[in-house]
């Protein structure tokens, strides 16, 4: 068995003007909880420090900086130094999204995942799939999404990762490269995302190629985004509802395609009393069945236990891709 206890860590409302220093002690006590409950990994949210930014127009950038960390390792930064310090304390692994200001002042949407065992960042990933627009919407009622003003598509493509420490019986030998023939073997191989990256199914793929176990992921979605996605008129309880749906539908059905855990994690809640977003923070496995998933639209921990050799049925039998896929078959998906 390839055993660990995981989380989502899901964060309820955050305000505009919500202090940086109170949003990291919500996220220090959700750790100290999986600490508790022994879990190994923990998963925050897309944008985990602050509002979700690219609903509002900034005109001035220093105002737009304000929601951004500065500099190339966000685990050494006034505020998220704590949480580094308590996941080493605790041993726990965590994934953090945050608004990302390279020191050469490019945007971008990332997260990271800190190993508590190395003490430091083992992988970062910058989000590909932007959704929105540059301009806001002409409506004064639309809510807009302003993320391709404010950020550029991830360059660090979806490279996947060993994290050491995991698993007890990971050994050395079999932990060498990410790739679909040493899924199973040595150290868990993981993957992250970052919220409309889950809807498509490239970008699991790609994970999948290198034999990734694990895909985790946090996100911001309104529940009721028609300006954005054009969807016909409903109640704000049916568009609450169909945003959830294909939120666990893009979940479960990418998680049985590409034989792999996945593990959502939700900003979620009333924002500045006018903005809902959808909870369902999620855990599924390779069969496409959900473990564990929110309850409440606050936060909380959601917890399972996984065994990462639940992945070799799809791997090895039901999928097999280096056996059943057709590549000859395929060239469109990347020429246009
Ligand atoms: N953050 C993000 O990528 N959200 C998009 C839609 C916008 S809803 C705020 C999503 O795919 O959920």
């Amino acid at each position: 068995a390839r055993t660990v206890k995981v989380a989502a860590a899901q964060v309820g409302a955050v305000h505009l003007d919500a202090d940086r220093k109170e949003t990291v002690d919500r996220l220090v006590a959700l750790l100290r909880e999986a600490a508790a409950q022994k879990v190994q990994l923990v998963v925050f949210p897309e944008c985990t420090l602050t509002t979700f930014f690219p609903r509002y127009l900034f005109e001035s950038q220093e105002e737009l900086d304000m929601y951004f960390e500065h500099g190339e390792d966000v685990t050494t930064s006034e505020h998220v130094k704590s949480l580094a310090e308590e996941a080493r304390k605790h041993n726990i692994d965590f994934v953090l999204g945050y608004a990302e200001r390279t020191t050469e002042g490019t945007g971008y949407n990332t997260c990271i995942y800190y190993s508590a065992t190395e003490g430091k960042v083992v992988s970062k990933y910058r989000k590909v799939h932007l959704p929105g627009t540059k301009e806001p919407f002409e409506d004064p009622d639309a809510i807009n999404q302003l993320e391709k003003r404010y950020f550029e598509p991830g360059n660090l493509g979806f490279q996947a990762f060993r994290v050491p420490g995991l698993v007890s019986n990971a050994l050395k030998k079999d932990s060498a490269g990410a790739d679909e023939n040493n899924a199973g073997k040595g150290d868990p191989i993981l993957g992250m995302l970052i919220c409309n990256d889950r809807r498509w199914p490239e970008a699991w793929r790609v994970y999948s190629l290198q034999g990734v176990e694990l895909i985790v992921f946090g996100f911001n979605t309104g529940s009721n985004m028609a300006h954005l996605w054009g969807s016909k008129p409903m109640s704000s309880e049916q568009a609450e509802a169909e945003a959830l749906f294909h939120s666990r539908l893009v979940q479960q059905a990418n998680s049985y395609m590409n034989a792999c855990f996945s593990i959502s994690s939700a900003r979620c809640g009333f924002d500045d009393g006018k903005f809902d977003l959808i909870a369902g923070s999620a855990i599924c496995n390779p069969e496409g069945h959900l473990l564990a998933e929110a309850k409440t639209k606050g936060d909380e921990l959601v917890v399972a236990e996984i065994d990462l050799s639940e992945c070799r049925q799809g791997k090895e039998k039901t999928f097999d891709f280096a056996r059943h896929r057709r590549i000859e078959t395929y060239g469109l998906v990347v020429t246009q």
